[in-house]
């Protein structure tokens, strides 16, 4: 893998750049789309090239060893040919859907115990399992084990949470590193900062992961619950010791106003199931602002979803055909606000991407933050 570095924003910290995989590039800034289980909910492969021209797509450790399985996944030969994306794809580790899905669980220096939330069944997670589970997922980008803190936390609960982390960071990198990839391309590991939102233990946290010198660093732990202005404290707290000559994750963030704000702070890749699960509610984000669809307002509005948006299903459809579908509870309702959203949220990234090249991020920042967080 390699990163590149184009162009730096001079009024703040955005950057654009290239990430070279195995399975293709990706231009920064980027929003990954989720797709849990393999799949991205309620959108076909074709729709995410083509239509929402997603670059890298997630998947998650947790949900892919408890079905399919690794048998399967091994005998499809990867997670790429098992689902046919041949485009590059990060897995997280299982480090955060075991805090927030699994149910009884104890986490102990060596693992976590978890019983899966499909049929009860008890499972270990330990550093070492989750990167042999990511070397046969087949994921380009894989994510180091790490213990996600809630929102509040004591400052002694996340100080020893983030030296633990810090321990089961050495021990994944000594498995990542004894081992290769089993499909015949490069996969690269991404470390984690956590230390939830105390100053001293981000810092301390991003210092010994920025020491640990990946080919990239992600940022986890935030979004939890804390206030806007807190993640974006310690976001740029962390962005400022991470090494700038490699791409920056903020894991699970956010709304589109927390994704240009943390561009804004030096951050290049993000993830959120926001846009695919706000749409099967009904909501959806527009270059014009937030819609509930489900609205009255939009009963007899012809118009398009949002025609600024360069995908079939966000001009072809109006917001009454919409409306109508999702009162209905009709399936399509599902696709074609999941599709819309996420071209959406594709659109952005991008647009910040050609600003910063154009040196007008910063004005573009500030007035696109307004526009995208107005209720309309
Ligand atoms: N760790 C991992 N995955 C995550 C997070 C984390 O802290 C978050 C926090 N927003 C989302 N996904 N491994």
């Amino acid at each position: 893998m390699k990163f590149t570095l184009e162009h730096t924003d001079p009024q703040s910290k955005a950057r654009a750049g290239v990430l070279k995989t195995d399975h293709g590039d990706i231009e920064t800034p980027i929003f990954m789309p989720v797709g849990t289980a393999g799949s991205v909910k309620a959108v076909h492969q074709r729709e995410l090239t083509y239509d929402i021209k997603a670059q890298i797509i997630l998947g998650n450790t947790y949900h892919l060893y408890l079905r399919p399985g690794l048998g399967v996944l091994e005998k499809a030969g990867g997670l790429h040919k098992f689902n046919g994306w041949e485009k590059p794809i990060l897995t997280d580790s299982g480090g955060y859907q075991v805090f927030s899905l699994a149910g009884t669980r104890k986490i102990t220096e060596e693992g976590v115990v978890f019983k899966s939330h499909i049929d009860g069944s008890k499972h270990i997670f330990s550093p070492e399992g989750v990167m042999d589970i990511q070397r046969s997922i087949g994921a380009d980008i894989i994510m180091a084990f790490d213990e996600c803190t809630p929102y509040p936390c004591e400052f002694e609960y996340a100080r020893k949470s983030m030296e633990m982390t810090h321990r089961w960071l050495k021990r994944c990198i000594d498995r990542f590193d004894r081992t290769e990839g089993k499909y015949g391309y490069s996969q690269t590991l991404f470390p984690i900062v956590q230390g939830s939102v105390y100053k001293d233990l981000r810092r301390q946290s991003a210092e010994f992961i920025a020491s640990c010198d990946r080919e990239g660093n992600a940022i986890g732990g935030l979004s939890v619950g804390e206030p806007a202005e807190m993640m974006y404290e310690m976001t740029e707290m962390v962005t400022d010791i991470l090494p700038k000559d490699k791409p920056r994750y903020l894991m699970g963030v956010g709304t589109p106003a927390n994704i240009l704000e943390c561009i804004a702070l030096g951050v290049d890749m993000f993830d959120c199931v926001m846009p695919t699960r706000n749409a099967r509610n009904g909501m959806l984000f527009t270059s014009e602002g937030i819609i509930n669809i489900r609205n009255e307002k939009w009963k007899e509005d012809f118009s398009s979803i949002d025609p600024a948006i360069n995908s079939y299903v966000s001009s072809f459809y109006s917001k009454a055909y919409l409306r109508h579908l999702t009162i209905s509870k009709e399936i399509l309702a599902a696709q074609i606000a999941s599709i819309h959203n996420l071209a959406f949220y594709l659109w952005l990234v991008g647009q910040a991407r050609e600003k910063i090249k154009s040196g007008e991020f910063s004005t573009w920042k500030d007035q696109m933050v307004k526009k995208v967080s107005t209720r309309l």
